[in-house]
């Protein structure tokens, strides 16, 4: 049996070893397929930093069951909350009934999921990809007299920007019956991605390709270099509008090769940590929060450049 000083002593001592403690937190990221990706896990590493947040990040290279395993890991470890951006929508329930059991809270950003009980989760932070796609339409639909022959380049098979860009695009398009998407294929969000379904789309349809739809500048970018190669002028011969308005994009845009980029901020680590503050302080927070998205074209993107900041 301990003694009596022990116990006293033990107890003084607790108030100190609780604020000495760090906060920890598990990010289940989705991988680094893309420049949003990176700004994205930039911002979470280096606000963690500022914060004397222990980060436990984990890359999935694009994969769910390194995500999952992650975040099994996490909940093994005991972490303080746990974030994740999850790389498809399907397939969480089983392993966030098993954080819900540890009593861990899960916070998603970046993508949202698709669950019957939304009691899995504490709450989502991210951008409104329906918005975003809806966004790009009524450009496209404004800049083209609601005429022309599209491809699109979709994103990762399954993830919730993938899939909300295009219906949001799709349902737009309903009101121009001659604005049609003659092809589209996924590019994976990948620059490569996005160049190689280029060449394949040029050598299948050639001239009749009028405009680009990318889901993100990643891709876009990728389109531009498979259009130089094959002889012709990306944002002149061919329109490109995109999603996500990284730094090279907008400046693309600036300089006529991309025509439209709809920004999507990845810039949320300080959002992230302040809600997950609040929750582990019993707060209620908004079960789902957006993050506000602007358009850059080329009204805009020259003078939008030097206050980029990804
Ligand atoms: O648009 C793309 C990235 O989930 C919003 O994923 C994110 C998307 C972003 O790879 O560039």
């Amino acid at each position: 049996m301990k003694s009596l000083r022990t116990v006293f002593l033990a107890a003084l001592a607790l108030p100190l070893v609780l604020a000495a403690k760090p906060l920890r937190i598990g990010f289940a990221q989705t991988g680094a397929e893309s420049a949003w990706r990176t700004a994205n896990s930039e911002s979470m590493k280096s606000e963690a930093t500022k914060r004397g947040i222990e980060l436990k990040f984990s890359d999935a290279q694009g994969k769910q069951e390194n995500q999952i395993r992650a975040v099994r890991s996490f909940i093994t470890q005991g972490v303080d909350a746990i974030v994740i951006a999850p790389i498809v929508e399907t397939g969480w329930d089983p392993v966030l009934r098993e954080a819900k059991r540890a009593k861990i809270p899960v916070i998603l950003t970046d993508r949202n999921i698709a669950t019957a009980d939304e009691s899995l989760f504490a709450c989502f932070i991210g951008s409104d990809f329906y918005e975003e796609g809806r966004m790009a339409a009524d450009w496209l639909a404004k800049h083209t007299g609601g005429k022309g022959s599209i491809v699109e380049l979709q994103g990762t098979p399954g993830s919730a920007p993938a899939n909300e860009r295009r219906k949001a695009f799709a349902d737009a398009l309903k009101n121009y019956p001659d604005l049609k998407i003659i092809d589209s294929q996924s590019g994976n969000f990948e620059r490569s991605g996005g160049k190689q379904v280029m060449e394949a789309f040029l050598k299948k349809h050639g001239k009749a390709i009028q405009i680009v739809y990318a889901h993100n500048d990643d891709m876009a970018l990728g389109a531009a270099q498979a259009i130089e190669e094959a002889g012709l002028k990306p944002g002149k011969d061919i329109v490109i509008v995109s999603i996500d308005a990284i730094c090279e994009a907008v400046k693309a845009v600036a300089d006529g090769r991309l025509n439209c980029t709809v920004e999507c901020n990845p810039l949320f680590g300080p959002k992230v940590y302040d809600t997950v503050a609040k929750i582990l302080a019993g707060e209620s927070v908004p079960k789902k929060a957006f993050n506000k998205d602007e358009l850059f074209d080329a009204t805009n993107a020259a003078t939008a450049l030097p206050t980029r900041q990804y």
